[in-house]
């Protein structure tokens, strides 16, 4: 079976768009298929960081998977395995400064102030391709904001193939939810939910309480129309879809039945049994996550046995790419 890539950004606790976007699938794929699984800390330093969170917020992300099912010895740290970022000196030198300039989580990320952000924000795409084809992955589970990065992903794979003249990196493919692909915040019907928004209301944690996720969930913004009988109902209500989109993604169903169940009421009935959905579903995750935190060593000691395993991968695809550039050894 294919080999299965993917990471995520020690930015913060993962929320409920990384685990409906990502995570969960990150989980199913481990019973079929070769898994690897990352903590990209090298892309979280790419906006501005400071060492100790950085530090706190990957052992605590990295407690979070596990406790929601990632498998030990498939988890690890970017940074600690070096072919990422031998690879993606290789593919900065391959990536085009036109392809860059399309990308459009850096023109989000960097606002109007491009100027000041890092030259690291703005490579970052040529890192993450590096991350996934060091790995010689070619399915990665993500959500639908990384589907430009993967498509560019095969550019930089194409063009070095072409370049060196060789057949060396395969094409990836990206595997997005079909529901749930991209939650949106709470707040704002219109911005993706993300670890980085100002507003911790916007967002629920993998490790919020039950109390929390209610309150979050009750805050919700919302209109004053009842649900409607039918999604069709919900094209100019983005608040409203996000909701009924999580309610079906966490229930396994899909919004045309949760609106079946839910249609003429209002959101005040909708709201409770969305929280209570969620709490089911993550208070196991976040009592899991408490529990591994206790003993911080024996999550170092799953990153570094998960290190060790990834390099026996990555590291010779890495000697191989760096031999067909022509550097000696
Ligand atoms: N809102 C979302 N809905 C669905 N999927 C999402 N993902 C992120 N946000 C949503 C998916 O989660 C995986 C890990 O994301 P990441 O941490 O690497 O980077 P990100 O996309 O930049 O996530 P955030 O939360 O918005 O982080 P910050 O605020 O630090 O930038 C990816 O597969 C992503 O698609």
């Amino acid at each position: 079976p294919a080999r299965v890539f993917s990471g995520i950004q020690p930015t913060g606790i993962p929320h409920l768009g990384n685990w409906l976007g990502a995570l969960r699938n990150w989980g199913a794929l481990q019973a079929s298929h070769e898994c690897l699984f990352c903590l990209v800390d090298m892309h979280a330093i790419t906006m501005p960081w400071t060492p100790a969170a950085l530090r706190r917020n990957t052992l605590e992300s990295a407690a979070c998977l596990l406790a929601s099912g990632i498998e030990p010895g498939r988890l690890y740290v970017q940074s600690a395995v070096s072919a990422h970022a031998r690879m993606g000196w290789l593919f900065d030198c391959v990536v085009r400064l036109g392809w860059l300039n399309r990308m459009t989580q850096f023109k989000d990320k960097a606002g109007k102030n491009r100027e000041n952000h890092s030259a690291g924000l703005y490579i970052y795409p040529a890192l993450m391709a590096a991350d996934i084809l060091a790995t010689g992955a070619t399915l990665v589970p993500v959500g639908d904001d990384q589907r430009q990065h993967i498509e560019l992903t095969n550019d930089i794979a194409q063009k070095f193939n072409h370049d060196m003249g060789v057949e060396f990196f395969k094409p990836v493919e990206a595997l997005i939810p079909p529901q749930a692909a991209r939650v949106m915040s709470l707040r704002d019907g219109g911005k993706k939910m993300s670890k980085s928004d100002p507003s911790a209301q916007s967002r629920i944690l993998l490790t919020d309480s039950a109390d929390e996720i209610a309150q979050k969930i009750r805050r919700a913004k919302t209109d004053p129309e009842p649900l409607p009988a039918e999604p069709a109902g919900l094209a100019d209500r983005p608040e409203a879809r996000n909701l009924v989109g999580i309610y079906a993604a966490v229930a396994d169903s899909t919004p045309d039945n949760v609106l079946a169940a839910f249609a003429g009421k209002g959101f005040g009935d909708f709201k409770k049994a969305l929280a209570d959905l969620l709490v089911a579903k993550l208070a196991p995750i976040s009592a899991e996550t408490s529990r591994l935190l206790q003993d911080e060593g024996h999550v170092r000691a799953v990153l570094r046995q998960g290190a060790e395993q990834a390099r026996t991968i990555t590291d010779p695809i890495t000697d191989r790419a760096e031999g067909l550039v022509g550097f000696l050894r």
